[in-house]
């Protein structure tokens, strides 16, 4: 049925499109009550006002801290109108009914965002906006509420369609916007509690340290975009990110090419947390497909990291998505846009970059300012049928030091160098994972797979085929350091890895048969380091 609105209340800290809102309503005969600012913006738009405080015959006080909490406002909103003892009770203590009400809430999550001190983020946690906010929202039977300026627009229409009232689905929808709006705020009030100046990062850094998980886990998240589709095409999707966020590619801008899909977003993810270990190092490059890297190199020139990246698995490269992490270049730009390339992200690209992408009209450029911290702390989601997992993000890291040197022979300077750049690498591959390395670029990845021992020789496939495509001698997996992102639980991985010439070894330890494969090491004259540490990714 239609409800038509007499009297509004109106009370917003975010007073835009007030006025007009106002005007609107002032000239359908609707009668405005409002609360201090709020009423000032109304009446210096020349319109007329009833002060909250007249209606309830209290002033506001306390700092405005007590203004609408008051039976006169609350009555008036949950009364419900076709109840005779509700009637009754209007009429016995002078309730009048409110049809419409405008809130929108103190700035709390503004105010944590610009590091104020805790008292005057106390001050920003609203009380009587969100209890108007519910009540309103609860008797939406009878009652509009408006919590979003983004509404007034709509509002405006339904009342000219329906000669001043509103219809139930409109109701209806505002009172799901509203709920959703008093829970997103008590959320972030909850995670501020939770993880007080982390709140940065609502999933942030200190969190873990500081408490443990909470009963019940608070989630501000916002949607920041709904996505075409999400994994296939007949899934649906969107983007949600917390009210305030630390960089990553949903805070990148798009300079060119198609709305980013699901798989974009996750693939560029991928590949910018992976190229984010090279944070303020020697240009480095990677190709990501089906959110595994398929071709990481570091070192010379932005253009050669390419070009050693691309060599590692040209095949899989097409379709990829590429981060780089210095200013992207014309020359490396031409190059990439030789082959079929889905996103490139970066964290500057040049004005010459920028032109020769422009005749790749597809192609989704984004520029992302800085790399996120991939030591960063905070939280990696994932539901399972009936909840949820939640754990620490991956942010352990191990240095040349902690590297414990397990066979006859110990790496030399540029063996070294090279399991550390695969361990990195591998760390972003999907478990089981295996990366052979040499000269600073990836020589062979192996992803995914069920064993270790398959994974290490679809990466010397992947290398063999590479040597056919580019016409070398060996594969560039002869030399190369391997490393693996979790122990080998037999010699046979190592076995396979030693087979495609790999020469150094990296991986956690700590398997019961480590001597077996500490032996067939030696055996073969390679070298091992132990990291202590593992790495899985599914
Ligand atoms: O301090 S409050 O929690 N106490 C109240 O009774 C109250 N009533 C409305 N904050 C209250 N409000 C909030 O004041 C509204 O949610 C709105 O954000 C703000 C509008 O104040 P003004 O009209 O003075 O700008």
């Amino acid at each position: 049925s239609m409800a038509k609105i007499n009297r509004a209340l109106l009370s917003v800290s975010d007073k835009t499109g007030l006025a007009e809102l106002g005007k609107a309503l002032s000239a359908r005969g609707v009668e405005l009550v409002s609360t201090g600012g709020t009423a000032r913006t109304l009446r210096e738009a020349g319109l007329d006002v009833r002060d909250v405080s007249d209606l309830t015959g209290f002033p506001e006080m306390m700092d405005g801290r007590v203004k609408t909490l008051h039976p006169k406002v609350h009555g008036g909103l949950l009364a419900l109108r076709d109840n005779d003892k509700h009637r009754a009770a209007m009429a016995a203590h002078d309730i009048g009914a409110i049809d419409l009400v405008v809130v929108n809430l103190y700035p709390f999550e503004a105010t944590v965002a610009k590091g104020a001190d805790r008292a005057e983020i106390i001050e920003n946690i609203d009380i009587g906006g969100p209890s108007m906010v519910r009540s309103a929202a609860k008797n939406h039977g009878s009652v509009t509420i408006l919590t979003d300026p983004a509404d007034y627009g709509a509002l405006v229409e339904e009342m000219e369609a329906n000669d001043g009232a509103t219809s139930d689905a409109f109701r209806i929808r505002m009172a799901g916007k509203a709920y959703a709006r008093t829970a997103a705020y008590d959320a972030a009030i909850a995670s501020w509690f939770a993880f007080g100046d982390a709140f940065t990062n609502p999933l942030g850094p200190e969190a873990l340290q500081a408490t443990p998980f909470p009963a019940t886990m608070p989630l501000a998240f916002h949607r920041a975009d709904t996505l075409r589709y999400g994994e296939n095409p007949h899934q649906q999707a969107a983007i949600y990110v917390p009210q305030v966020t630390s960089g990553g590619v949903p805070q990148a801008r798009q300079l060119q090419g198609k709305a980013l899909s699901y798989n974009n977003l996750n693939d560029a993810d991928a590949a910018l947390e992976l190229v984010a270990e090279f944070t303020g190092q020697a240009p480095a490059v990677v190709i990501v497909k089906h959110a595994n890297p398929c071709g990481v190199a570091q070192g010379g020139s932005l253009l050669e990291a390419w070009e050693a990246a691309l060599q590692c698995d040209s095949v899989s490269a097409f379709g990829g998505i590429v981060a780089v992490n210095t200013e992207l270049d014309a020359a490396t730009a031409e190059a990439i846009a030789e082959i079929f390339t889905e996103v490139v992200i970066a964290p500057k690209v040049s004005e010459a970059a920028r032109e020769v992408f422009a005749k790749k009209k597809n192609l989704r450029l984004l520029e992302c300012g800085t790399l996120p911290d991939p030591r960063r702390g905070g939280f990696a989601m994932k539901t399972i049928a009936g909840g949820m997992l939640i754990q620490s993000r991956d942010d352990g890291a191990v240095s040349a030091e902690d590297l414990r040197v397990v066979t006859k022979r110990a790496p030399s300077e540029q063996e070294l160098k090279d399991c550390l750049f695969a361990w990195t690498v591998a760390r972003h591959v999907k478990s089981n994972a295996i990366v052979y390395a040499r000269d600073g670029a990836t020589a062979g990845i192996g992803a995914g797979q069920m064993n270790r021992r398959d994974s290490a020789r679809i990466a010397a496939i992947k290398a063999r085929e590479a040597a056919e495509t580019y016409g070398w001698e060996e594969p560039r997996t002869k030399g190369s350091a391997v490393a693996s992102d979790a122990f080998f639980p037999f010699a046979d991985g190592l076995l396979a890895a030693a087979e495609a010439g790999a020469s150094a070894v990296i991986q956690p330890g700590g398997s019961i048969r480590d001597e077996e494969v500490i032996a067939a090491a030696d055996e073969g004259g390679l070298a091992m380091v132990f990291t202590g540490m593992r790495h899985f990714r599914h």
